[in-house]
């Protein structure tokens, strides 16, 4: 029943660029399935959601999903169909690696992202590859995944069995996934598969070794690769947005400070800044704090000379996911913190202001502002030269079927990227709405899918704010 139901409002003078990037994104264990076929290996993510059932609160698991691995060609025409022309997924490494490494690649599991990517590009979709977005080959577990050095050269292995499989067909690589939320969630805490719960300690260990990761797949691809393939290689990083609690608070205004370095610029800095290497913020806050809490050494570790030089300037575009934004002030112990922990190292009370909307997803509150903000931030501090993608950003709801609070968030988002685009000279090249399905939302599971940020295809609405911000000076426009 066709109803003109709601209006949007806001007005835009600016327009996307001619060439400008609009997608949508998955990841390969949120949405395949297909655990245990084709040969395809156990990943943390299934030994997690197996062993501890009572983790996700609906007691799923990823086994079937969206079912993508046997829906592939319905899914690509539901990309189709929704008129994106970019499409960001990612690779299981057990799919492709049943044990992790090219000393056996799986046939089926090679044969299947192939035929995945032949069929985007029949329908002239781009694919967008990411290699890793936190479903590592269990059999590293035993090695402490991430938190052991080895593990870079497995990965770099795995890169290269990627690259020389698809390069002829995929141009634009991402190496990793929001290392930060795999870390701090995975190896700090347990909210997240492999659950090491090694607080201010394992999170550094993973970040550490998951940047040098990323930096030698990137040479990697540089050396033997670009320059017959001439693709693109980058890193994919994740960050909430801070503003000071009260912006006349000096205290309030470094409480952001230490958030945005200590969650954010570890990762960003020493990839994307001229100088290389960790903040000297940071550095010197977990030195001290580490001396002080009795460890022989720091808890974050050193890169030699030789690293840093490697991992700086080591991605073609800066990868952002962005979803909302907290208020900030300083605070010396919450009660849910660690001793330590990345969170004891920050020292931030995060909270959302209570008049912000809420559409669904409990720790997203619906702050477009912050998003611009973020782009400067990272404009300004990693220079214009750097382009950026947004490579998710979305909103979840409370399962109604209208779905006008996630176009809502859309347009308003797509408006500030706008902005940063015009008025603040960011360089954003791309924007992906997460996610292009339903799907197993990590420790969410099912039972809170609908509050995440799912898109629902029949609802189409990122097509339909993607149209609003696409023309100009619209300001009306009514939905059925
Ligand atoms: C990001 C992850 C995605 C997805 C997204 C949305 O951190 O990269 O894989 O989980 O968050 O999360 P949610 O659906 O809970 O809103």
């Amino acid at each position: 029943e066709a109803v003109v139901s709601d209006i949007y409002y806001g007005v835009s003078n600016y327009s996307f660029p001619e060439d400008f990037i609009f997608g949508v994104s998955t990841a390969a264990f949120q949405i395949e399935g297909a655990w245990n076929e084709g040969g395809k290996g156990e990943s943390i993510w299934d030994t997690y959601v197996h062993e501890h059932p009572e983790y996700t609160p609906d007691k799923s698991n990823g086994d079937i999903a969206a079912d993508s691995y046997h829906k592939f060609k319905e899914d690509v025409q539901l990309i189709k169909a929704l008129g994106v022309k970019y499409y960001r997924l990612s690779i299981s490494w057990p799919r492709l690696l049943p044990n992790g490494t090219s000393n056996n690649i799986s046939t089926d599991g090679a044969r299947y992202y192939r035929n995945l990517f032949e069929e985007l590009l029949k329908a002239n979709i781009t694919p967008i590859v990411t290699l890793f977005h936190w479903d590592m080959p269990t059999p590293f577990m035993d090695l402490g995944g991430w938190n052991n050095p080895v593990i870079v050269d497995y990965f770099v292995d795995y890169a290269r069995v990627a690259f020389n499989l698809y390069g002829d067909i995929i141009k634009t690589w991402t190496t990793i996934n929001e290392p930060h939320q795999h870390c701090y969630q995975g190896y700090g805490a347990d909210y997240f598969a492999p659950a090491i719960k090694s607080h201010g300690v394992g999170e550094y260990l993973c970040a550490h070794y998951l940047i040098l990761s990323h930096a030698k797949a990137y040479h990697l691809y540089e050396k033997e690769f670009k320059p017959h393939q001439k693709g693109k290689v980058g890193i994919t990083l994740d960050a909430f947005m801070g503003i000071p609690k009260d912006p006349r608070n000096f205290q309030d205004v470094l409480a952001v400070r230490s958030y945005l370095q200590i969650h954010f610029d570890l990762y960003a800095h020493p990839i994307f800044s001229a100088e290389g290497d960790y903040p000297t913020f940071v550095r010197q806050r977990i030195n001290n704090m580490s001396l002080a809490q009795g460890f022989a050494r720091s808890r974050l570790p050193y890169f030699t000379a030789e690293e840093v030089k490697i991992i700086r300037g080591s991605s073609d575009f800066f990868g952002l996911n962005h979803y909302t934004t907290y208020l900030m002030s300083p605070s010396e112990m919450e009660f849910s913190w660690s001793i330590p922990s990345m969170d004891h190292d920050a020292q931030v009370r995060m909270e959302q202001d209570p008049h912000w909307e809420k559409p669904g997803t409990d720790w997203l509150s619906v702050y477009p502002e912050g998003f611009r903000k973020l782009l400067n931030y990272v404009s300004d501090n990693y220079g214009r030269e750097i382009p950026i993608i947004v490579t998710e950003n979305g909103v979840g709801d409370k399962g109604q079927l209208k779905d006008y609070d996630r176009i809502s968030y859309f347009n308003k988002y797509l408006y500030q990227l706008l902005l940063a685009i015009h008025e603040d000279n960011c360089n954003i090249i791309g924007y992906f709405a997460w996610t292009l399905m339903d799907d197993f939302e990590w420790s969410d599971g099912y039972f809170r899918s609908c509050l995440s940020t799912s898109v629902s295809l029949e609802q189409t609405s990122f097509a339909i704010a993607r149209e609003i911000q696409k023309n100009s000076n619209s300001y009306l426009v009514l939905l059925h």
